[in-house]
């Protein structure tokens, strides 16, 4: 099956309705970061869909709950970046993620007093709240965290390319850091029934089309001095590595973070034209609640300061 190309999909697949919303907050997120010579890298987090119809009941999706690019994103900022989160829409977020389903309500007390009722952090829980609650007010006082999102892959490729577009002016002080889960996998728009399929019309048969791929105009084309990472999930070990650095070959770019489904929390492998370094959480940090996220990022930060620190000095504007 072939794919079409990445010009022909977005001639094809319209902008999403908030599209120019989020164009303005990126141009103006990126334009101010530029003006203080700041660091933006774009983490991209969480899975795409592939919807079955127009009017959309049901559709195509994937395991990615953005574990790795909401923690991620706490990391880049910790370490001075400005970050545009672009997730999938009601996966995890930076921050909230340690709350996640009823954690937070278990972490309050309320006191009933009628119109004077009180509701308060439990004391043993203020140790663990506080530090996120701070570190997550300094981000929003700061204006270093710019949320956008989307649902399905053709949201996703209109975000990314504009996002890409905002960085560009960067030069080699962006990074991207492409964690989400893309589908591989489509249905074009013209193939694509109106109303919700109907069962009495028999079992359906849907053929899925190729994406195409999006990463060689992105660091050809839209960031070419970026620093960029992308990300390579594999079921099967001895795909890995092997597919990890095929994809380097093929389109250039800085780093593969190669991850095993099955492992991915605990395991993953830093591919770089130069090198591989695994890296590797015991059982004891695991349990400890250690994020492998902490060191991916510490070892992209420290190439990616490499990276900049070559660049040529910026023609002046
Ligand atoms: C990843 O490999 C991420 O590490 C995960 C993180 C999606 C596995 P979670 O959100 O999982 O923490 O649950 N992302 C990229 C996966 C991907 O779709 N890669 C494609 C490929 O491998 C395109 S580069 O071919």
């Amino acid at each position: 099956m072939t794919s079409s190309s990445w010009e022909e999909f977005f001639a094809v697949h319209l902008p999403p309705t908030d599209f120019e919303d989020n164009r303005s907050l990126l141009k103006e997120f990126c334009e101010r970061h530029d003006q203080y010579g700041n660091k933006i890298v774009l983490v991209t987090s969480g899975g795409t869909t592939v919807p079955l119809e127009h009017n959309t009941v049901r559709f195509v999706d994937n395991f990615s709950a953005g574990t790795r690019g909401s923690a991620s994103a706490e990391y880049f900022l910790e370490q001075g970046y400005a970050v545009i989160f672009m997730h999938r829409q009601k996966s995890l977020e930076p921050f909230t993620r340690h709350f996640s389903g009823q954690k937070l309500l278990d972490m309050l007390d309320i006191q009933e007093r009628g119109p004077n009722t009180t509701i308060t952090v439990k004391p043993d829980s203020v140790d663990v709240l506080a530090p996120v609650l701070l570190r997550y007010k300094a981000a929003h006082a700061a204006g270093a965290i710019l949320y956008v999102s989307f649902t399905t892959v053709s949201e996703y490729f209109w975000l990314l390319r504009a996002a890409c577009e905002c960085l560009a002016n960067l030069g080699p002080r962006a990074v991207l850091y492409l964690a989400a889960a893309v589908s591989d996998f489509y249905i074009p728009k013209d193939k694509v029934p109106t109303h919700k399929m109907q069962s009495g019309s028999g079992a359906p048969v849907i053929q899925l089309h190729l994406v195409p791929k999006m990463l060689a105009p992105l660091v050809n084309l839209w960031v070419p001095e970026a620093y960029v990472v992308s990300f390579k999930l594999e079921t099967d070990e001895n795909l890995l590595i092997p597919k990890a650095r095929a994809a380097l070959d093929k389109y250039k770019h800085k780093m593969v973070v190669a991850n095993l489904l099955q492992t991915r929390h605990h395991r993953v492998i830093l591919v770089s034209p130069e090198a591989s370094q695994e890296i590797v959480l015991t059982r004891e940090e695991v349990h400890a609640g250690v994020d492998i996220e902490s060191a991916i990022v510490g070892e992209i930060v420290r190439l990616h300061a490499h990276h900049a620190d070559a660049a040529p000095a910026p023609a002046p504007r």
